[in-house]
């Protein structure tokens, strides 16, 4: 137990610097049993809690905001036995993610969902958002990887298996309802994982457009090769910026207004089934050979987060559209962002845009625009950062007055008395 608000600082701030609450203390359980007695210990005190993983959420979904109870899960970091019979395994909440993978990798496996914050992730927070990441075209999201969920009822009871039965037809989805649940309706402490095989190649390439329409037809044209992972989005400004910071050169000799970063990967070396696929609009290419180029085409995607933050305090918006609107919202966001440095980029084949924006005037208005555009286009106003605090005041942009009730009624059925994590999902 962690009271010494210095200490306690690095657990009440997020990674952005734009949420600083405070705590009441920091709570740091071993495993199961301890998360149960703390969360009955709460209870009779009527403290709130919010439970908290490797704390790189994006929207203030895992930070406390009035002096409640953080409850950090960091220490149920248990790794069960890879069950190579089921391709499943089971991790406590805190497994960080590269954790998870490096444990899949030495029974020849691997973990489908991958995120640029996988040193610090971990399971638990990644269920509890539904994160999404870099290989969903391929694999789905957290929520097609959850095979069980063990989770701690506010009153410390326990409920939920790590069997991992890939056929029950027994009733409510309750492992389902906590996928996506931001620690609004239990604590997560464990987790049952499915797993996909490790393949040994890999064919990576960055390819530039004029448009992101252009981008979007080279996806339907990909989307032929089994072997595709992912499909990122990036513009030259975005790509300037990182060049800067990170002080490396631009891919090209030329600026190109879209970039598209494309993974492939399979058994058999994929190379030549990428460079078979006939791309019209394709500008330019550059194909990875080896594995430092590979990671050099990445750092040109993953480091915009870095490069942003180290902008200014970011204004995060992740937002989705079906794909096939995603160049009618690119433009309709750059018309609307009018002030401060806009930085777009994110996961294209989903539709998923990461609209950043540092040093505006008028960050209520963007925030309203963006969501509204993306809502009005049959899209979503998060993809996978989840909703947080962030977006809460926002979500009846996307969920009806009938579904609202539903989400209220659903929060009362597992909280009760409302203590967990107050505010995020649902507005106070
Ligand atoms: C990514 O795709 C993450 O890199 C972070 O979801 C996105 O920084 C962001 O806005
Ligand atoms: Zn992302």
């Amino acid at each position: 137990m962690l009271t010494d608000p210095a200490v306690c600082a690095g657990f009440t701030t997020d990674w952005t610097g734009r949420y600083r609450g405070s705590a009441a203390l920091v709570v740091r359980p071993a495993d199961r049993d301890q998360v149960a007695e703390v969360l009955a210990v709460c209870g009779e005190f009527g403290a709130a809690v919010v439970p908290q993983g490797g704390n790189t959420g994006l929207v203030g979904g895992g930070v406390p905001h009035n002096g409640e109870v953080l409850l950090s899960l960091t220490r149920l970091s248990a790794l069960g036995p890879v069950d190579s019979a089921a391709r499943q395994v089971n991790a406590g909440a805190g497994v960080r993610l590269s954790a998870l993978r490096e444990h899949a990798a030495a029974s020849g496996l691997d973990f489908a969902v991958d995120i640029a914050a996988r040193e610090s992730a971990t399971v638990g927070g990644m269920v509890a958002t539904n994160a999404g990441g870099l290989r969903v075209l391929r694999w789905g999201s957290m929520r097609e990887q959850v095979a069980g969920v063990e989770a701690v009822l506010a009153d410390g009871r326990v409920v939920g298996s790590l069997c991992g039965l890939d056929k029950d037809s027994t009733g409510y989805d309750l492992a389902g309802s906590l996928v996506g649940s931001e620690g609004t309706l239990a604590v997560i402490t464990a987790v049952r994982l499915r797993l996909i095989p490790a393949f040994a190649r890999r064919a990576t390439a960055l390819l530039a457009f004029g448009g992101t329409s252009d981008a979007v037809a080279a996806i339907s044209a990909l989307r032929s090769l089994p072997s595709l992972t992912s499909a990122e989005v990036f513009y030259d400004d975005g790509l300037r910026l990182v060049c800067a910071h990170r002080d490396i050169a631009p891919p090209f000799p030329v600026a190109h207004p879209v970039y598209l970063l494309v993974e492939c990967a399979a058994d058999d070396d994929p190379i030549e089934e990428l460079g078979s696929v006939e791309l019209p609009g394709a500008l330019d290419t550059a194909i990875a050979v080896d594995e430092t180029a590979r990671r050099t085409l990445w750092t040109y995607r993953e480091a915009h987060t870095e490069t942003v933050n180290s902008l200014g305090t970011p204004l995060k918006l992740d937002v989705g559209v079906p794909v096939a609107r995603a160049a009618e919202f690119e433009r309709a966001i750059r018309a609307a962002v009018t002030s401060g440095t806009l930085v777009l980029f994110g996961h294209l084949a989903e539709g998923n845009f990461h609209v950043n924006v540092v040093g505006a005037d008028d960050e209520e208005r963007i925030t309203d625009t963006v969501l509204r555009a993306a809502a009005a286009l049959g899209g979503t106003i998060s993809a996978e950062h989840g909703v947080g605090v962030a977006k809460a005041a926002w979500l009846n942009l996307t969920r009806s007055p009938a579904e609202r009730d539903l989400y209220a009624a659903i929060k009362r059925a597992w909280d009760p008395a409302g203590a967990l994590n107050p505010g995020v999902l649902i507005p106070r």
